[in-house]
């Protein structure tokens, strides 16, 4: 599959990288990355990385704003993005051929070639995978090294989740051969806001968990008003609970104007098919859900405390 996607790669004269919405370290580094390493490679070939810019991971990258006509006879690259609807820019069907690059489970595979890896810590480690493999050919730079490395200390919480393999330790061993600013970029991702921190603590102070050892947390307008926190802001606070002792399974709620978005994790137990049934899905251990009230999350939080038996 590398093989085909390179020999996709040297036959077009454009190429469109997408990734998904609401883009994580991963997906801006995963996407740049790769098209860093293709400009450097194939210098006359014309690449653009489009979607929309999150503002707190501009540090990372330029983006690109592109016409349509660009699209004709393009070849359309996705990374780390499972399924179609979460793609940014819809446009992504508009190229002359799709391909899919991913770490995330093969639900629907969309594209003329699919490569999806579900053991790879992130799709910024398939892209180091996919350059060594073609080394001779494809160019890594500092500029890619430190997007990658982005990517993978995003996807695998600076290497302490278990997605983290031997694998991820020597790529990032060989990325950290090129010269970046490795504190900056810890520093720029884990800062937090003052406003943050102290809703944080009253996260800390309200969790309420099982005996089975099922953490739950309901965020209402109210209190995102009172902390003056957005809704993305108070649900990426999820893995703050994962250190408490005896802990198996955590999930948030997050009451926004048409529904409550729900993030679940989880030590051991598979969750995303329990996710699956509330309109989500993703990682057997990191998934999202949306339910449409505090019934249905009640009814969420009921069948997660079945599966801590
Ligand atoms: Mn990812």
């Amino acid at each position: 599959m590398k093989q085909q996607i390179l020999d996709k790669i040297k036959e077009y004269e454009t190429i469109i990288i997408h990734r998904h919405v609401g883009p994580d370290p991963d997906a801006y580094g995963s996407q740049c990355g790769l098209a860093n390493i293709i400009t450097e490679s194939f210098p006359n070939k014309k690449v653009y990385r489009v979607g929309k810019h999150e503002e707190s991971l501009r540090f990372l990258s330029d983006l690109d704003e592109i016409d349509d006509s660009i699209y004709e006879g393009s070849l359309v690259i996705v990374v780390d993005t499972a399924n179609s609807p979460r793609i940014d820019d819809k446009r992504f069907d508009k190229g002359a051929e799709l391909i899919k690059i991913d770490h995330h489970p093969n639900n629907d595979p969309y594209g003329d070639l699919v490569w999806v890896d579900t053991t790879a810590s992130s799709t910024s480690e398939m892209i180091c995978e996919f350059q060594e493999t073609f080394a001779e050919e494809l160019t890594l730079t500092a500029v890619a090294a430190r997007l990658l490395f982005t990517g993978i200390v995003g996807d695998t919480g600076r290497f302490m989740f278990p997605n983290t393999t031997s694998r991820t330790f020597a790529y990032v061993s060989k990325l950290t051969t090129y010269e970046f600013d490795r504190p900056a970029i810890f520093n720029t991702m884990y800062k937090k806001d003052a406003r943050v921190l102290h809703f944080n603590g009253y996260v800390l102070q309200n969790f309420k968990m099982s005996e089975k050892g099922m953490i739950h947390l309901k965020i209402t307008p109210d209190l995102l008003t009172e902390f003056n926190v957005t809704s993305n802001e108070a649900a990426m606070l999820i893995n703050t609970v994962a250190q408490v002792e005896g802990v198996k399974v955590w999930v948030f709620f997050v009451e926004e104007p048409e529904r409550i978005r729900v993030r679940i994790r989880s030590k051991e137990i598979v969750i995303n098919d329990i996710a699956a049934d509330y309109n989500g899905g993703g990682h057997p251990l990191a998934s999202g859900a949306t339910v449409y009230s505090w019934e249905e999350a009640d009814r969420l939080i009921a069948d997660l405390e079945n599966a801590c038996k």
